[in-house]
């Protein structure tokens, strides 16, 4: 049935919770791990993707607008900025030869990606060094012609030769087997669009202008001392997150410099908010972050692009949880956004519903690669402390 994942190392679904946690394949060593990249099929080559070059992230950008994740019924593709793919993939630790995309050798087009990111990610006591795996990507008119199980072997052995044996990824599609099955949750910001597009619908015995009314939001925010991360919150913002993801059983570990990457503010990419302690100037006690990820709107007359906000990490040690998520629903809508969008992971299960998100139709399966859990074998979503782009 999975004639590729079947050969890998990842927890198959035959297996029960037997076995005890760690690596699934016999420790090799970077000698053991070949040195000629996988013979693609003729007229393909492998090519480095130099994000650093524009016109390269021209193409990537390209490739995945056109050919990306779409939901179940195709109305929806996420579209990916480019300037967000530049902040997502020149990460710190990042790899230039980890962003390898597959070009028809005559024309030069781009026609098939896959990224890898370095991250620690400990999974209960254990702290890892692995990749987050990413924008897997095949041009529509070149798949089930198994380009992607080229692309995951070329990308672990670039990794393996660094050292690295272990991925963390996430996928829509069932594959052998998730470290848990997460669902996605929307709340409306601009309900008249939302609906529009065919994104949601009016529930029943309700009108237009109730919809409205319903999802209304204040415009100003209500936790005092609420401003923008800055660069001189780094350090305790990352003693803040460190603490809060050492509750759950997968999670990521952040050193100070990724800390300063993935919690900035980039226009229409990522934007992070601390709270600063309003009778102790100077102290950061909780904090927000949501980045964003606009997805095209496919045939529709009017509209084109639905503009969304995900949420990513949230702390707080100084006000309800749910306070402050309904800040940043205000942050969102103030700048625009059509949706906010969250995960069922960590303690978001505690504000979901009482802050008017709804269940979406799509699931979000978390997976390791060559690392098995210890008995059980699976966790719940409250337990995944871990949020990929
Ligand atoms: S998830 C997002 C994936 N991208 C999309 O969904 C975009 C739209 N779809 C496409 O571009 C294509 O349909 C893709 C498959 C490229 C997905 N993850 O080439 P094929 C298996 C893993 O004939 P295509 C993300 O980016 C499938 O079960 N495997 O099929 C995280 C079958 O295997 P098996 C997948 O449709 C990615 C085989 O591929 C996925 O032309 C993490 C068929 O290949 C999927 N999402 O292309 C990747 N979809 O026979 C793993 C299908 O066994 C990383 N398949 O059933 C692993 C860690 C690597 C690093 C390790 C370091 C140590
Ligand atoms: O966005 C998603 N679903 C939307 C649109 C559904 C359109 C028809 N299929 C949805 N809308 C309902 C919202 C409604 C708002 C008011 C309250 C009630 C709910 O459900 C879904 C997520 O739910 N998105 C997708 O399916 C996209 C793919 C998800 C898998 C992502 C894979 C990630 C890639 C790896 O990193």
């Amino acid at each position: 049935k999975y004639a590729f994942w079947e050969t890998q190392p990842v927890a198959q679904f035959s297996e029960g919770g037997e076995g005890a946690e760690g690596p699934i394949d016999a420790p090799k060593t970077v000698d053991d791990v070949r040195s000629e990249p996988y013979y693609l099929p003729d007229s393909f080559e492998w090519s480095v993707c130099n994000l650093n070059n524009d016109a390269v992230v021209e193409e990537v950008y390209e490739l995945l607008s056109n050919n990306y994740v779409e939901d179940d019924d195709s109305m929806f593709r996420f579209k990916y900025s480019a300037n967000f793919l530049k902040w997502c993939l020149l990460c710190p630790g990042h790899r230039l030869e980890w962003l390898v995309g597959v070009r028809v050798t005559a024309s030069q087009k781009l026609v098939g990606f896959i990224s890898a990111i370095p991250a620690n990610i400990r999974v209960s006591d254990n702290t890892v060094a692995m990749v987050e795996i990413n924008f897997l990507c095949v041009h529509k008119k070149l798949r089930s012609k198994r380009l992607a199980p080229l692309l995951i072997k070329e990308i672990t052995r670039r990794v393996n030769k660094c050292n690295i044996w272990q991925a963390a990824y996430t996928a829509g599609v069932l594959l052998p087997k998730p470290v848990a099955t997460c669902r996605y949750y929307h709340r409306s910001l601009n309900p008249r669009k939302l609906i529009d597009v065919g994104f949601s619908r009016l529930a029943p015995r309700m009108t237009m202008a109730r919809t409205i009314k319903l999802y209304k939001l204040p415009e100003t925010t209500s936790t005092p001392g609420l401003r923008e991360c800055r660069p001189d919150d780094v350090l305790q913002v990352t003693e803040l997150l460190n603490a809060h993801l050492g509750l759950y059983k997968v999670a990521p570990k952040f050193v100070p410099e990724e800390v300063a990457h993935w919690f900035q503010n980039i226009d229409n990419v990522i934007n992070t908010f601390v709270v600063e302690s309003p009778s102790t100037p100077g102290r950061v006690t909780d904090l927000v972050s949501f980045y964003t990820l606009p997805s095209s709107i496919l045939g529709h007359p009017q509209h084109t692009e639905l503009k969304a906000a995900y949420l990513y990490y949230v702390v707080v040690t100084s006000v309800p949880l749910r306070q402050l998520v309904s800040d940043a629903l205000v942050l969102a809508a103030t700048r625009g956004y059509d949706v906010f969008n969250a995960l069922d992971v960590m303690n978001n299960g505690t504000f979901l519903r009482e802050l008017k998100f709804g269940q979406g139709d799509g699931q979000l399966h978390y997976y390791l690669y060559n690392w098995r859990l210890g008995a059980g074998c699976s966790i719940s979503p409250q337990d995944v402390g871990l949020v990929l782009m």
